[in-house]
């Protein structure tokens, strides 16, 4: 948001009683803009998980408006909260995520087309492999097309990897496991419902070059691609420890030695939001050509799924943490 826009929102009182630049301040929490800093150090978005309650409570919306460029729902596109009941969709708070981030100027990531957690048991009793294909190509041409033209990047698949690089167990690896045919499905009928969207692959703990997980992936991914799959990204979720941040530049690049355009920090959070580690993770991105975006997990520590972990850039008063500031800094 301009400041303009910013100080037009703001009471008389506080516009006349403050500079503008404090007026600003006072308004966005932050100093400066973590998107708008990013994108000037060349890369794409710096980016947040929302959704609707939490749009429409506390700060969040000023604050992603002052500060983020892009949003992923946190929780509302998920195949359970989607589609628990065959072929009826619950499109309000996905629309309502979809509706602000088209209004407010911010790109959308596409979260997610395939997971084994929150799907729905009528997914999960599926027993033979005809139906779960059509299944899967029904609810990805209707998701993927609702949304076609406005999402930048899917994450098409979620977290399939057992940590030593197998394949993890799911109704999906069980009846179309076999060469991966299951990732071949999704990325095809994603690639088909919204060609101009950058389809990725995202997972979680592949924090460290050389650990299981990101071998698997890497030689996964080389496969997938050699045989003609879609895939233009890897997505590293990034839910770390303090200590963890050094090793993300090496993982990144061994991420990056698969034949993928991009790959991208997709939900980052912190334990106890340590500056170093979270300017050692965009220092990581910006070192690495591939790396074009990093997404946080939520704007402020009162709504974090690691509830006591304090991880994010925004305390529960919704106060820009030195991480934040750290982060400025560097960039
Ligand atoms: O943050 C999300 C939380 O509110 C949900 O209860 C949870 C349900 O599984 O999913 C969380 O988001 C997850 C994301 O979708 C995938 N990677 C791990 C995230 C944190 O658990």
């Amino acid at each position: 948001m301009k400041t303009s826009a910013v100080l037009l929102a703001l009471p008389a009182a506080l516009t006349t009683a403050l500079p503008a630049s404090q007026g600003a301040k006072a308004t966005r929490q932050a100093a400066a803009s973590i998107h708008d800093a990013f994108v000037a150090a060349g890369k794409d978005f710096f980016g947040v998980a929302t959704d609707q309650g939490l749009l429409q409570s506390g700060k969040n919306a000023a604050i992603i408006q002052a500060d983020f460029g892009q949003v992923t729902a946190e929780n509302s596109w998920k195949w359970g909260s989607l589609e628990s009941s065959q072929g009826q969709y619950n499109w309000a708070p996905a629309d309502f995520l979809a509706d602000w981030a088209t209004e407010n100027g911010k790109k959308i990531r596409g979260h997610t087309l395939i997971w084994h957690s929150q799907l729905p048991s009528w997914v999960e009793g599926i027993q033979d492999a005809d139906t779960l294909r059509q299944v899967m190509r029904d609810h990805i041409a209707t998701v993927a097309g609702r949304y076609a033209g406005k999402v930048a990047h899917w994450d098409v698949v979620n977290e399939i990897l057992n940590e030593d690089g197998s394949l993890r167990d799911s109704v999906f690896s069980r009846l179309l496991g076999q060469d991966y045919e299951f990732v071949r499905i999704a990325f095809e009928a994603a690639r088909e419902a919204d060609p101009a969207a950058k389809l990725y692959i995202n997972d979680y703990n592949l924090d460290s070059a050389g650990y299981g997980k990101v071998n698997g992936m890497v030689s996964m991914v080389e496969q997938l691609v050699n045989a003609g799959v879609p895939i233009d990204g890897i997505g590293s979720q990034t839910h770390i420890s303090g200590g963890m941040g050094s090793a993300v530049q090496g993982a990144l690049e061994q991420l990056a030695s698969a034949p993928v355009d991009e790959v991208a920090i997709t939900e980052l959070d912190i334990a106890q939001a340590p500056s170093d580690d979270y300017t050692a993770v965009v220092q990581a991105c910006l070192n690495v050509d591939k790396c074009r975006s990093i997404t946080v997990w939520g704007v402020s520590d009162a709504d974090s799924w690691r509830q006591g972990d304090n991880p994010l850039l925004f305390d529960s008063s919704y106060n820009a943490k030195a991480a934040y500031d750290a982060i400025i800094n560097i960039l």
